[in-house]
């Protein structure tokens, strides 16, 4: 492999998560839906166990995972409940990669080490109210004042902004140019004076997690808040994207966790469950259904080690990364819908774990570029490498 840590250490790593995931988290599950929280104690184990700073390189005091490790683990997390992996998710992936992939050394030191200890939590702050899918278009500003920045704008649909140490914040820095080029990526200490985090949002799953609008009035920042110092101002979007790429391979990677429990529970419903006089899982029908979730979770499972192995080799993956959130999280869906169906009417029922599931697991097709984002982005690569 070529980086990651020692791959005795690592499964070590996977079976204690695979271990923490069925016996701690999944008993948790229902409390943090009645709750809309997630439990201080299992809060603190997560840290403790250094869950927070998985892809955080070893010199800054985390494990520093390769992305293909990242990967395993992200699925063997993912077993249980999404809510639990967006309060690291943030940490691992986009809030955090930015400084990891663009920063100063100076930036990585004053910043990663907290990150990777799980003490801060770090926010990526990207999206806007009228700015989702179209991210260069994005109008929160960033005004040079003498050697400073003063940021203004409305960020929406923040994760983890309630519990933020820190903000990697994008903003255009040039009024002139309307898109991706006028953009710079700040690193904006969430008690900075001007930043005000609103209620989190109500959902339609995944509670737990915790999603904020976040307002920047006249929130002053040094020039040297810039990701990777003033040498890259105006340089923002592409620290955006690089981020959201491996971001996408880890959700690919979510989605595949996901669709193995609602397959085990479905598989296990249609076990027990007897109509005609025998299992349902004897009935053909059903039997379809079962090897339709298990061909589509397999090829997920394989798209994301191939297009995590393409990552480390290469440093990056745009039309993989891309191909492996939409192909695994459409998978997801699908396969939630049949093991809802598998279940009848019971899978209707919130006593059932498959009716959360089902709409938690909803966001994956959105989140982190829309199911429709991604086919452009395959579309419009494959067109260009072509005519090339
Ligand atoms: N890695 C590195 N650079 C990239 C890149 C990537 N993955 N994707 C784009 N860029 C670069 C391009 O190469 C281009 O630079 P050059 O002009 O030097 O060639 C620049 O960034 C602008 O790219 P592009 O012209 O493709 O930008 P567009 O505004 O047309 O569209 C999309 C970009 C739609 C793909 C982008 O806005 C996107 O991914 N949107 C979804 C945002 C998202 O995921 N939101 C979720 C928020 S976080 S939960």
């Amino acid at each position: 492999m070529a980086s990651g840590v020692d791959s005795d250490v690592f499964e070590q790593l996977v079976a204690t998560v695979e271990r923490f995931a069925r016996e701690r988290l999944i008993p948790a599950e229902r409390q943090v839906e009645e709750e809309d929280d997630i439990p201080e104690e299992i809060v603190a184990e997560m840290k403790e166990m250094g869950l927070f700073g998985l892809s955080t390189p070893e010199e800054y005091g985390g494990i520093g995972l390769s992305v293909p490790q990242e990967a395993r683990l992200i699925e063997t997390l993912c077993y249980a409940s999404l809510t639990f992996r967006s309060l690291i998710g943030t940490n691992v992936g986009i809030g955090s990669q930015g400084i990891v992939m663009d920063g100063t050394p100076e930036q990585k030191e004053q910043w990663l080490p907290g990150v990777a200890s799980g003490d801060v939590v770090a926010s990526f702050a990207l999206t806007e109210p009228d700015n989702g899918s179209d991210a260069g278009g994005i109008r929160t500003s960033a005004k040079r004042d003498g050697g400073d920045f003063v940021i203004n704008g409305t960020k929406r649909y923040i994760t983890n902004a309630v519990r933020a140490g820190v903000f990697t914040v994008f903003a255009r820095t040039d009024a002139d140019k309307p898109g991706a080029d006028g953009v710079s990526a700040f690193i904006v200490p969430a008690d900075t004076p001007g930043i005000t985090v609103a209620k989190p949002d109500r959902k339609l799953g995944q509670k737990g997690t915790k999603t904020s609008d976040v307002i920047f009035e006249n929130v002053r920042v040094p020039e040297s808040a810039i990701i990777g110092g003033p040498k890259n101002l105006h340089k923002g979007f592409r620290t955006a994207m690089k981020v959201l790429d491996r971001g996408r391979i880890h959700v690919g990677a979510m989605a595949v966790g996901q669709s193995q429990r609602m397959l085990d529970i479905a598989t296990d419903y249609a076990l027990e469950r007897k109509q005609f006089g025998k299992p349902i899982g004897e009935h053909q029908l059903v039997q379809g259904l079962i090897a339709d979730c298990q061909a589509e979770l397999h090829a997920a499972r394989a798209l994301v080690r191939a297009s995590a192995d393409t990552f480390d080799r290469e440093g990056k993956a745009i039309i993989e990364a891309s191909c492996t959130k939409y192909f695994c999280t459409e998978a997801a869906g699908r396969i939630a819908d049949r093991a809802l169906q598998i279940h009848g009417g019971a899978g209707y029922m919130a006593e059932y774990d498959i009716e959360r599931l089902y709409r938690d697991i909803r966001l994956l097709r959105i989140y982190e570029g829309t199911s429709q984002i991604q086919q452009l982005v395959i579309a419009r690569r494959t067109l260009a490498q072509r005519a090339a």
